[in-house]
């Protein structure tokens, strides 16, 4: 069986992070998330199709062909938007078997894919659908159901309780006729939740199966956070492969990459991990639930909390990181610090893709796109954005997100 998934969206609600790079090559816990799922296709499927198209390249680059020895095949979604687009562009790869279908973005525990794969097989199904019980499915596709069939699928149904559609499916190939009648969506997509139900109208035998575990879908800047946060809290190990000087403490679960140096003072509290030949310390405070990739550094008299610092940027001076996420190649001057907290304690707000949306945190620091660099005694508000390439002068205070290739200056 193959594995397809679908990895081709161009991620606007995870601008800036996505400015220049797809939001499956976005690294949470030092991986990249689309590595994640392929990990738990992988005991399923012989070979992994990848459909791609916004910068392709890039995902191509951190992928390579090969997954687990297995193949890895990419090939561009066919003109048109949308899943069942999406999904239709495998049909000459997938066209003699039954395949699974995986969202990039998403990550679930392989019980999930085993549960959908021995059903999908039980009932001698046309298509099987993964679904987990939700209180509110206003951000889902509610999925009801009667005895072990599917009966259809409504998109964005609401604030209301109900099984959600998780984004992991088994088809037939048949699948492809009918993506082939699935009409635009009023969202202008070709959709394979529509698709679906025509499967269903047509009495074709559609299934579904219930996950208990967790799960999470990568749409916004917070949920990389949230991912970050369940992946250290329970796949962490405890292992030190770097360098770690007299006077620095470390209380597990710390993993700690090759060439790595934690310098003397550094007080850090797991789980946290930390990639190759970064710089920590001395004298800084790194606290649970953070991950800071390789070559980073991390100075005197800096702390981090439960924030995801991507590979080459640097905290080097005076900084707090609070509940942020930090793209590539990012250099914070001496003194910038995030705030992560609203005085009235609110939830905090974010602008995505123009509309405020409120995080449901209350703690949320800043969001910051690729090779930014700040001045010193930059302040940053809680949940604003710095997009990719933009400078921003010395004291200035964020109040407002800043597009990409910007220059701010007090
Ligand atoms: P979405 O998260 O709905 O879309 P997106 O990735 O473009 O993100 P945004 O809405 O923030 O712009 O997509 C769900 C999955 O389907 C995800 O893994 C990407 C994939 N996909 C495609 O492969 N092709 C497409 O045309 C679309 C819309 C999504």
């Amino acid at each position: 069986m193959k594995g397809v998934v679908l990895a081709a969206g161009k991620g606007e609600r995870l601008k800036p992070l996505t400015d220049d790079r797809p939001k499956v090559t976005l690294k949470v816990a030092n991986r990249p998330i689309i590595e994640y799922i392929m990990e738990n296709l992988d005991p399923f499927v012989d070979e992994f199709v990848i459909i791609v198209r916004y910068k392709k390249e890039k995902l191509i680059e951190v992928l390579g062909d090969e997954f687990h020895g297995k193949p890895v095949t990419y090939v561009e979604q066919l003109p048109g938007d949308g899943t069942a687009k999406a999904i239709e562009s495998a049909e000459k790869y997938v066209m003699d078997e039954e395949f699974i279908v995986a969202n990039g973005d998403i990550y679930l525990e392989k019980e999930g894919v085993k549960e959908l794969v021995s059903t999908f097989r039980k009932h001698n199904a046309d298509a099987a659908i993964l679904v987990k019980n939700f209180d509110d499915l206003s951000h889902f596709g509610k999925v009801e159901v009667n005895g072990a069939k599917v009966e259809r699928i409504t998109e964005k149904p609401g604030k209301i309780p109900g099984y959600a559609n998780l984004g992991l499916y088994v088809f037939t190939p048949e699948v492809f006729r009918f993506i082939k009648s699935t009409p635009l969506s009023e969202r202008g997509e070709y959709e394979i939740t529509d698709t679906i139900n025509r499967m269903i109208k047509a009495g074709k035998n559609v299934v579904y199966a219930v996950y208990e575990g967790y799960w999470n879908d990568i749409g916004r800047p917070w949920n990389l956070l949230e991912l970050n946060e369940y992946l250290l809290k329970t796949k962490l190990g405890h292992e030190i492969k770097g360098e770690v000087e007299e006077g620095a403490v470390i209380i597990p679960p710390v993993e700690i990459g090759e060439g790595t140096v934690v310098r003397s003072g550094s007080y850090i509290i797991g789980p946290v991990k930390i990639g190759r030949n970064s710089r920590i310390g001395p004298n800084c405070f790194i606290r649970p639930h953070t991950s800071i990739g390789d070559n980073c550094h991390i100075g005197n008299a800096v702390e981090v909390k439960n924030s995801i610092i991507m590979d080459n940027s640097n905290a080097p001076h005076l900084n707090y990181v609070g509940d942020s996420i930090i793209g590539e190649n990012v250099n914070l001057g001496a003194g910038t610090i995030t705030a992560n907290l609203r005085h009235d304690r609110g939830n905090i707000k974010v602008e995505i893709k123009g509309k405020l949306e409120d995080s449901g945190r209350h703690k949320l620091g800043a969001i910051i796109g690729h090779n930014v660099k700040t001045g010193i005694n930059v302040s940053i508000y809680p949940g604003r954005k710095i997009g990719s390439n933009s400078l921003i002068g010395p004291g200035v205070v964020v109040d407002k997100n800043v597009p990409p290739e910007t220059l701010v200056l007090l």
